[in-house]
């Protein structure tokens, strides 16, 4: 399989732990003008909830890809696009950058052809994917350009994730891994609310991902971000 995502300008992730807002179904997410649905979440995470929202979105025309935070939630679904298997950079356990990715290849036989990589660089430290992995999130600019451009060219990275999950972050920053770039593609995650955030954000990022917003304010809002992202797009035509 090429590489989808090089399309993309914005993506929803949910959370299957959370309940959509009142009103909403899984349909509505999925005609959001979204480019694609990732499934996925870091707690409380069960193969049970993965599938219902599989299920949930199967039928719709949107891509759709697993995030799976650890080898036990990951679903084999011919429903599904792929995997998008997340690999924390400044991870301070080392089971975040390869150790859990180990036990699952020991474990499954992976499907390679639809299997890839999302080189994280998490950057809040309230967020509980910080928590957990013991991220190191004081990182200057510099340092992130840096990791941006390690993980394509040291360990041929396609995705570079710029995760700030529950805040905005510093658009800087983001620039700096995508000066850093030549091929791979910069997602950025993280506080993403409305129309401008979404598009102050995508002049930098190729792509943006949506989360809380979809639990809290529900599709309408979502789509929304969605505009912003794809305008960032239309206005600056070789942002990346
Ligand atoms: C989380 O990057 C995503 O993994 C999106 O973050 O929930 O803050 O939108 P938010």
């Amino acid at each position: 399989m090429s590489a989808p995502w090089t399309d993309w300008d914005h993506i929803v992730k949910v959370d299957p732990d959370k309940d959509l807002a009142p009103g909403d179904t899984f349909e509505d997410v999925c005609r959001t003008g979204t480019d694609a649905i990732e499934i996925g979440g870091t707690l409380d995470m069960t193969e049970e909830k993965m599938q219902r929202v599989i299920d949930a979105c199967a039928k719709y025309d949107v891509s759709l890809y697993q995030e799976p935070s650890n080898p036990a939630v990951v679903v084999e679904d011919e429903a599904l696009d792929g995997y998008l298997v997340p690999t924390v950079f400044n991870a301070g356990d080392v089971s975040w950058v390869v150790g859990a990715h180990k036990e699952w290849v020991r474990l499954d036989d992976i499907d390679w052809d639809r299997t890839f990589t999302e080189a994280y660089i998490v950057l809040n430290p309230e967020a509980s994917v910080a928590e957990l992995t013991g991220a190191d999130c004081d990182q200057s600019a510099e340092d992130v350009a840096a990791y941006a451009e390690l993980a394509e060219h040291m360990f041929g990275q396609p995705i570079v994730y710029i995760e700030y999950s529950g805040t905005f972050g510093d658009p800087e920053k983001v620039r700096a891994a995508r000066e850093a770039l030549d091929e791979a593609t910069l997602f950025y995650g993280g506080g993403i609310h409305d129309y401008d955030s979404a598009k102050a954000m995508a002049e930098h990022a190729d792509v943006v991902v949506v989360g809380n917003l979809l639990h809290d304010e529900g599709c309408g809002a979502v789509e929304e971000t969605v505009e912003g992202a794809k305008d960032a797009r239309t206005e600056v035509p070789n942002s990346g």
